[in-house]
């Protein structure tokens, strides 16, 4: 049994060797879980208006709004049906921001290899994670705890490994080597959700009104050039980043979150959890609870898409709660244009009555814009905003 984590002053007690509290935050909640932390340090409490349960006041039960999102069936989406799935897919980006994602043809196996080398990988010794630690946000590989280490005020109850995932063959040389499995099977992972991420492009241009696949067939449609222009950016140099997101059990589950609220970067998010629930989406001014729906994929729309589509699809606020007595895995799979471009909304998006809503931007203002941010508030598309 591990022995009791003994908080106190500025240092901390494992077998009877001293660190300062500020080392032991940066090694990460795990390695703080699996030697026997009892209580969450101060470094992880939020300000009473922040923590989970503020909703309990209003409607008596904490945090268990929950939400049934939108369900998109991708094979229906594929078939003689596809009109109609469409709407379904507009509506849900529109008034969700979000949705589930079944019958996406990835095979099982496939998802759960992912899901066991990413707990296969947390389980490792630290001294084994921590090789891959980096402050450096453009690092091909970075493993490390809460938001954004350097910067948070407060801490979140989470560790990470973040892959860069293009190109491929300069970025898998710095991925870990350990499990031995490990980069064979984030490989096969990354290949079909880039794959699926492509599918979805398309509907979603499609259900913009920017596309349309019979005159894509054809080659006719001289108007789509734009828009297949950004379909072949995506495609050949499309970025790639896949986060694993590890929380461990916490004691006082209550006073910290997961994840603090934030959007996401680029333009979809596939998101894969376990069975264990924890992501809270924002909705009608409540925090709702998804439900995991086994073998499918939470698809979100990211900041590039509402941008590219000039506000119509919503980039919207999640977070993460923790609770007392399951580990939870998710994996991320973020994508979006290659880092070197600019975002804009499609000209063909932006009329009289919706002007341009938002400002030009890139990978190097988002960078900018994380590295002077504290985790109040991680929400980069409001300063992209032009009204
Ligand atoms: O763990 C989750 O459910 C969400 C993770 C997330 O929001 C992220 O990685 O950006």
């Amino acid at each position: 049994m591990s022995p009791a984590l003994v908080l106190s002053g500025k240092t901390r007690e494992i077998n009877g060797s001293y660190d300062s509290l500020e080392m032991l935050y940066q090694k990460g909640v795990k390695h703080m879980y699996d030697n026997g932390i009892e209580h969450v340090p101060s470094k992880y409490i939020l300000p009473a208006a922040e923590r989970p349960n503020v909703n309990s006041e209003k409607n008596g039960s904490p945090d268990e709004l929950n939400l049934n999102l939108p369900i998109i069936d991708f094979a229906e989406l594929q078939g003689p049906n596809r009109a109609q799935v469409l709407k379904s897919l507009a509506y849900a980006c529109e008034n969700y921001g979000f949705f589930q994602l079944v019958n996406h043809g990835i095979p099982e196996e496939i998802i759960s290899n992912m899901v066991n080398v990413s707990k296969r990988f947390f389980e490792m010794p630290f001294s084994e994670r921590e090789k891959y630690m980096s402050a450096d946000m453009s690092s091909p590989v970075r493993y490390g705890t809460s938001f954004n280490q350097t910067n948070d005020g407060v801490f979140c109850w989470r560790d990470f490994l973040k892959l860069v995932c293009h190109p491929l063959s300069d970025v898998l040389p710095h991925w870990p080597s350990s499990p031995f499995d490990f980069r064979q099977l984030v490989v096969s992972y990354a290949k079909e959700t880039k794959l699926l991420f492509m599918l979805l492009v398309e509907a979603i241009l499609e259900s913009l009104g920017l596309k349309n696949r019979e005159n894509k067939t054809e080659g006719v449609n001289d108007d789509d050039v734009d828009d297949d222009d950004i379909l072949k950016e995506l495609e050949d140099d499309g970025s790639q980043l896949m986060v694993m997101n590890c929380y461990p059990p916490c004691p006082q589950p209550d006073l910290t979150l997961g994840m603090p609220p934030h959007s996401d970067y680029g333009f979809l998010t596939l998101l894969l959890q376990d069975q264990v629930k924890g992501l809270q989406i924002q909705h009608q001014h409540n925090w709702v609870t998804v439900q995991p729906i086994p073998g499918s994929f939470v698809v979100n729309v990211g900041d590039h898409l509402e941008i590219f589509s000039n506000g119509r699809y919503k980039s919207v606020l999640h977070r993460v709660l923790v609770n007392s007595m399951n580990y939870r895995i998710s994996v991320a799979s973020l994508h979006s244009l290659p880092f070197t471009s600019t975002v804009r909304p499609s000209d063909k998006l932006i009329t009289d009555t919706n002007p341009r809503r938002y400002k030009d931007t890139d990978f190097a203002s988002f960078l900018d814009y994380i590295k002077s941010c504290d985790s109040k508030k991680k929400n980069f598309l409001e300063s992209r905003k032009l009204y």
